[in-house]
């Protein structure tokens, strides 16, 4: 199959099309911009991937990278997908709303005229962290709390709207917080996921980073999880607008590992002790098999980084984002 990856220099774009390429003729675009960010460097130093430079949000040049390859599919990775980052100042909420939401009309505009199968990594922070009921996946329930998350809300009512005008065949997978070594290992507190800030915290001997009082539910996968999530929805084609919940499970963030917490006052405004109920069953059953958090998962992770702890900024680490 003809696959284009938009925004492949990124922590989950870089192993996915490296997973990619072995069965598939892949091809990889990026603006660069992640790698620009040098208030946010990754602890893992990588060389820059071949590929094409291409900003997402010029129209006209994504057309002609993608009339000239003509995919199969298009994932769409092309996103600021920090949720601090959103919220730091209006030029940094401005810059997130423009790159996220143009990005995703302009692929949508050529999905139109290609008739190429979209995926789409989206959150599950578009339901947010304060519904009651039980999210199913595809439910339209819309909670963000940042604009990141707000981004990705208007990301999927245009996924949504395309398939319906325009028969456009859109997968929404609805992710939750990645952890492992995805090339790069961020954790800083813009672009640091928690899990894997919590590792580094425990290996340089600092208290885990808790904000509030730690009892937030909130879905987590594993970053090779998340590659056969992708792998299997490419072998699975639907056609239309399909949702998946992409976790594999749910855990309180006070419970993640073992070892010494400090609890901050929360720099996010969210709400502490939700309710997180949803279902994930869809790729279950197309056969994804979940690596779980453990001490054993850990460890190869901590294997991995241990080399470059000398290279940790520990001045990066404690939050400064508050909204
Ligand atoms: N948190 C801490 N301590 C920290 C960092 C975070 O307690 O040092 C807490 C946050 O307050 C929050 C939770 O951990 O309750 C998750 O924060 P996060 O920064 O790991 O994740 P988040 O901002 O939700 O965003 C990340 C990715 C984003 C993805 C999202 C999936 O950056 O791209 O969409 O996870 S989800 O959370 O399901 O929306």
């Amino acid at each position: 199959m003809k696959i284009a990856i938009l925004g492949f220099d990124g922590y989950y774009g870089y192993p996915l099309y490296n997973r990619l390429k072995k069965n598939h003729t892949v091809i990889g675009l990026d603006n660069f911009w992640r790698r620009a960010c040098k208030d946010s460097p990754s602890l893992i130093p990588r060389k820059k991937p071949k590929g094409i430079k291409c900003d997402i949000t010029n129209y006209k040049t994504l057309f002609k990278n993608l009339n000239d390859f003509k995919p199969d599919v298009v994932i769409h990775l092309a996103e600021q997908r920090s949720a601090p980052y959103s919220m730091k100042s209006i030029e940094h909420k401005q810059y997130t709303i423009k790159n996220n939401s143009i990005s995703t009309l302009n692929i949508l505009e050529c999905a139109k005229d290609l008739g190429f199968r979209t995926i789409h990594i989206g959150t599950m922070g578009v339901y947010g962290y304060n519904y009651d009921g039980i999210i199913n996946e595809g439910d339209i329930v819309r909670g963000p709390g940042s604009i990141y998350h707000l981004s990705k809300c208007i990301d999927n009512s245009m996924f949504e709207m395309y398939s319906r005008l325009y028969k456009c065949d859109v997968v929404e997978l609805h992710q939750g917080i990645i952890w492992g070594i995805g090339g790069r290992f961020d954790y800083d507190e813009t672009f640091g996921t928690v899990l894997n800030r919590f590792i580094l915290q425990r290996m340089i001997g600092m208290p885990f980073t808790l904000y509030g009082n730690g009892n937030q539910l909130r879905p987590f996968i594993h970053i090779e999880n998340s590659l056969d999530c992708v792998e299997l929805v490419i072998n699975n084609p639907i056609s239309g607008f399909e949702t998946y919940n992409q976790y594999t499970e749910i855990k309180r963030l006070s419970k993640l590992l073992s070892g010494d917490a400090e609890n901050y006052d929360n720099p996010r405004i969210e709400d502490e002790d939700n309710n997180l109920e949803s279902t994930n069953l869809k790729l279950i059953n197309l056969g994804l098999k979940p690596i779980y958090i453990n001490e054993t998962e850990i460890k190869k992770i901590e294997d991995v980084i241990k080399p470059y702890l000398h290279n940790v900024k520990r001045n990066l680490i404690c939050p400064k984002t508050i909204w």
